[in-house]
């Protein structure tokens, strides 16, 4: 049995969830007219609302008190102090030195790394501003209009989430665009009308190994050189940021376009690198200095603020509570910002990527549940869709609402209705709907007695839905820069509480190598029959179909 599962606060949160867990939050809210007050948080302008969750002050005690049995604190030590908490790595894990304005120096390995850090972080403005003010010219003398960002995972989401977040404070008549898929439709698509006198590209991979990225790296750098007639231009229009310079350099870009980052960042941290080349391109260096000014904000509260009432400490161990002890084996990310319409897909890697483990960091396998299945949507579109299970469901979906006071343009008759639908749902959700009030409702609409009663099932709301509201006044980028922040360290302390660590991802291995291996059987058409039937049949089909298409495949 492991050491988690045999801690008094856990034993102690297993038998108080028996306690609890028919309690209604109708009762609890009932119960305590300060709740709201009690169970609420703020930093900066982003107020955090957890009281309609199912805690008492008990709960809340025992999952302070499981922190603290785990060692939270001693753990934000150890990765702020750059100790190499990424084991299986032997890395430290040092995105917050990233945005670290503050400090004199941030020792790795013996070494300041802040000044490197400073630098790199210059030298990226620098490039961005002078494509920015059209300095930067390109092969015929033109601005650039377009950027392409070609990079996946860690070096794809975090870019494009932010760009996609701070559009309204970007440069309107600069496009970004990004290509991750390996599938020739996303790049093609892209380049269909681009100008690559006008373009300008990143290749974003931190190894510069990445196949997905360095054949689409590859077929722009083909259709660049197609399109203009020669290779002399590269170097004004393919940067890289990486830290496998030599590779970079090998694959012809100028060595002065090459932007580096350290085996101390890992993919889905690392937007606050050069790997946000892109997002400083599109909203200019102040912007981005805000955004990192946002993170550090959370950073220093991270560190500094009690355990109770430090903002992801409270958010890990609510997702800790319904996952270990309810059961709860998802969690909803549902933004009711239009410009956060892909946090959500930026959360999924970073959560599900750090946290979908089931070995702890002595090479065991854990006897408890770790990381939820994350999934979200834009808020009001998921009210039409998939809210009815949330609602009515036969599952537990605790739920994040992230919404802000006021919208970039402000036009109140569109953001007073999307408001009011946040305020609804949280409340829907939390009360749910009573059979004597559905029965009184159906009966005001003038149902006949046999009406009501055969509705009445369907009409029923159980609630008791947990939802966490983030209301922060507008998304800026500073704001950005926190509410990102916030939820990196969340999903550290359930790290930490699960006791596995948040920051490999071998997990991602083993499809990479099989695709490999297979990809030498596709080279042919020859019958395979050295996997299982299924792979075999898969193969087999797929190269019959191929070959019947003969003369319309292309090598390239
Ligand atoms: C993130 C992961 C992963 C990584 C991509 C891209 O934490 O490590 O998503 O970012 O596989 O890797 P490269 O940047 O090396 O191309």
């Amino acid at each position: 049995m492991s050491e988690l599962t045999q801690l008094d606060s856990w034993l102690a949160l297993a038998k108080h969830y028996d306690e609890i867990k028919d309690v209604h939050m109708r009762e609890m809210f009932d119960a305590d007219a300060n709740r709201f007050e009690k169970y609420s948080l703020q930093i900066n302008n982003i107020l955090y609302d957890y009281s309609k969750n199912r805690v008492t002050d008990e709960t809340m005690g025992l999952l302070l008190q499981l922190a603290k049995d785990a060692d939270v604190a001693s753990k934000i030590e150890a990765m702020f102090n750059g100790e190499h908490i990424n084991h299986t790595e032997d890395r430290a894990v040092l995105h917050t030195a990233l945005r670290d304005n503050s400090s004199e120096s941030i020792m790795v390995d013996g070494i300041d790394v802040l000044p490197e850090i400073k630098a790199e972080r210059e030298r990226v403005k620098a490039l961005a501003e002078k494509i920015r003010t059209r300095e930067w010219r390109g092969a015929s003398n033109q601005a650039i209009t377009d950027v392409v960002n070609i990079g996946i995972g860690g070096s794809h989401l975090g870019p494009l989430m932010v760009n996609e977040a701070l559009r309204p404070h970007s440069l309107h008549d600069l496009n970004v665009h990004f290509v991750s898929n390996i599938d020739e439709n996303h790049i093609n698509d892209t380049l269909e009308y681009l100008n690559p006198e006008t373009t300008f590209f990143i290749i974003a991979s931190k190894t510069f190994t990445t196949q997905d990225t360095m054949v689409n790296a590859e077929t722009a750098r083909q259709w660049f050189i197609n399109k203009l007639g020669s290779e002399e231009q590269i170097h004004r229009h393919f940067s890289a940021v990486t830290s496998n310079v030599p590779l970079a350099k090998e694959f012809g870009i100028a060595e002065e376009n090459v932007f580096k980052m350290w085996d101390w960042v890992g993919g889905r941290y690392s937007l606050w690198s050069a790997i946000g080349l892109s997002i400083v391109i599109a909203i200019g260096s102040e912007a981005f200095d805000e955004l990192l000014e946002g993170a550090h904000d959370v950073d220093v509260h991270f560190q500094e603020a009690p355990l109770e009432k430090n903002i992801p400490v409270i958010m890990a161990l609510l997702g800790v509570w319904y996952n270990n002890f309810f059961d709860a084996q998802s969690m909803a990310v549902l933004p009711y910002d239009q410009h956060l319409h892909r946090f959500p897909a930026y959360l999924q890697q970073a959560d599900m990527e750090s946290n979908g483990k089931y070995v702890d960091m002595q090479g065991n396998t854990v006897d408890y549940t770790t990381g939820p299945v994350l999934f979200g949507e834009i808020g009001i579109a998921g009210q039409h869709a998939f809210f009815q299970l949330l609602h009515q469901g036969t599952k537990l979906v605790p739920a994040d609402i992230l919404a802000p006071v006021y919208s970039f343009r402000c036009i109140a008759r569109h953001h007073r209705a999307l408001m009011s639908n946040v305020f609804a749902q949280t409340e829907a959700l939390m009360r749910g709907k009573t059979e004597d009030e559905a029965r009184d409702e159906l009966a005001a609409e003038g149902l006949t007695e046999e009406q009501i009663e055969n509705l009445v099932p369907y009409k029923v709301f159980p609630g008791n839905r947990p939802t966490s509201t983030l209301l922060f006044d507008t998304l800026d980028p500073k704001t950005l820069g926190a509410i990102v922040a916030l939820y990196e360290h969340k999903i550290f302390v359930q790290g930490v509480v699960w006791n596995i660590n948040s920051f490999d991802q071998w997990g991602v291995e083993l499809g990479k190598q099989l695709a490999k291996s297979i990809l030498h059987e596709l080279n042919n058409d020859n019958y395979i029959n050295t996997h299982d039937s299924s792979t075999n049949g898969l193969i087999n089909h797929y190269k019959k179909r191929r070959s019947m298409k003969t003369g319309t495949e292309q090598e390239g």
